[in-house]
């Protein structure tokens, strides 16, 4: 095997022992990368090497989100990489803000969950939408994890419609009145503040700012979930809640406003689930080096091969995917349909790789012993959130005709 199908070598796996992770690239896509972006994805990978692969394991049998890791990944810049450096973010380009979430979720996919829904579902709406006030209120504070936050969507009957929301405010003349639930909200029980979308007396969507501790406010957690066990998840709960009025987000209202803060938290995902595909190949091809049977090691038995051969097919063209997507949104020119396209195709291709690679590892491949079968379930949740497959596949559907299917 060539260099550039796997640089480096040595074991990993077990959550105690080293993780010597190494990305492939088949294409030698690093020529495309900048020195800077070079470095911001080596910090990134041994940021996870040390304060995430030897712990990830546990916290997930455990179902513990790390509250600690907020304030670390704070110290890395990881929290609105694309946010302007006067508001704390790291003022940097797509390609760079993709390669943390790509290594980030090559250790887990529910630690990138926690770094997007604060990046690019709180900072970027406050950003994006916010008063002067805002933006100097909570983006520092978010930047550097000192405050954690959530994004409130989706309701228990509105997931993939979510123009159908029912979670309303009235106008108190001093205060809003803010009535309503919202569920699946990754990292909820932990947040110290909430973007939160709900109707005005004329059904029109505002954001508003909800910051924990406004009576009337509760955010009970969802217990039990197979998927994401390291990523916390709950409800946001309003009943009859003052908000301030100056809380809420003045720059766009309609649909429009958190769809467009979908962009760009999907572009993460599609960058992040490259990198749980990468981890799944890597320890996917180690195993089948060393894995003896017939006296022989499983990969030079050709089925093994033909799974080791299609991973890294898909893995290099979502990676050159990937790059481009990130030059055009670096030219404010991507569409929310290749956006989709990208979420779409990467998430499937990683969830294929990992559900590949858990059986090159046969029985071993369940074991808490491999990162893979964590990756498989996380990404069962990665595919549905954000927009599920379908409906991706719905929304190019709708670019390519111009007709609208969701209903
Ligand atoms: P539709 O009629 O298509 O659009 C309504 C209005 O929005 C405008 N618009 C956009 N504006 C800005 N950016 C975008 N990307 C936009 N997409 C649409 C559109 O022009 C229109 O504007 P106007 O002025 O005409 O009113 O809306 P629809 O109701 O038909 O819905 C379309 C659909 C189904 C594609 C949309 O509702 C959708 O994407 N549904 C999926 C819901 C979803 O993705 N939820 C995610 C919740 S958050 C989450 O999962 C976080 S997990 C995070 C983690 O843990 O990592
Ligand atoms: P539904 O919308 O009920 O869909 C069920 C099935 O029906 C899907 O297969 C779907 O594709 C299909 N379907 C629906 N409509 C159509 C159609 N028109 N045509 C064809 N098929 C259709 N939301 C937030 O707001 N914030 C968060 O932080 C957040 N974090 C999450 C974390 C986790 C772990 C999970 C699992 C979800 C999270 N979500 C969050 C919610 C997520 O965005 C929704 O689960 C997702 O949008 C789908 O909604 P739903 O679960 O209600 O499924």
């Amino acid at each position: 095997m060539s260099a550039n199908t796997l640089q480096g070598g040595g074991s990993r796996t077990k959550s105690t022992s080293r993780d010597d992770f190494e990305s492939p690239d088949f294409y030698q896509l690093d020529e495309l990368l900048t020195d800077e972006q070079k470095l911001i994805r080596s910090s990134m990978r041994d940021f996870v090497k040390q304060e995430i692969s030897p712990y990830i394991e546990d916290w997930c049998q455990q179902a513990t989100f790390p509250e600690g890791i907020v304030k670390k990944f704070g110290e890395m810049g990881v929290f609105g990489p694309t946010i302007p450096s006067k508001y704390g973010g790291g003022g940097m380009d797509y390609v760079s803000y993709g390669l943390i979430m790509q290594e980030i979720e090559r250790g887990d996919s529910g630690m990138r969950s926690t770094a997007s829904v604060q990046g690019s579902l709180v900072m970027y709406p406050i950003y994006m939408l916010g008063t002067e006030e805002q933006k100097k209120t909570y983006l520092p504070k978010l930047a550097t994890g000192e405050m954690l936050g959530c994004f409130g969507l989706t309701e228990p009957d509105h997931g993939s419609n979510p123009a159908g929301m029912t979670t309303h405010f009235r106008d108190m003349g001093d205060h809003f009145l803010l009535n309503g639930s919202k569920m699946w909200i990754s990292n909820a029980p932990k947040a110290d503040v909430a973007v939160v979308w709900a109707k005005d007396e004329n059904q029109r969507i505002h954001g508003l700012i909800v910051e924990r501790g406004l009576e009337g406010f509760t955010t009970p957690e969802t217990h039990d979930k197979w998927s994401l066990r390291a990523s916390c998840t709950g409800e946001l709960v309003f009943d009859n809640v003052k908000v301030p009025k100056e809380n809420l987000l003045p720059g766009k209202s309609g649909l429009g406003a958190p769809l467009m803060c979908l962009d760009s938290a999907r572009f993460g995902i599609a960058w992040g689930a490259i990198g749980a595909a990468m981890d799944c190949y890597y320890s996917a091809r180690k195993y089948a080096m060393e894995r003896i049977q017939f006296e022989k090691p499983i990969a030079s038995f050709q089925l093994v091969q033909k799974k080791l051969a299609e991973m890294l097919t898909e893995i290099t063209k979502a990676q050159l995917l990937n790059w481009r997507l990130a030059k055009l949104m670096d030219q404010n020119n991507a569409s929310t349909a290749q956006i989709s396209l990208a979420k779409r195709n990467n998430v499937a291709v990683a969830l294929e790789i990992a559900r590949e690679a858990r059986q090159i590892h046969g029985g071993m491949g369940i074991t808490g012993d491999y990162p893979i079968m964590r990756h498989m379930m996380n990404l069962e949740s990665v595919i549905t959130y954000e927009g599920t497959h379908d409906i991706h596949l719905l929304i190019l559907g709708n670019e390519i005709t111009g007709i609208p299917a969701f209903s």
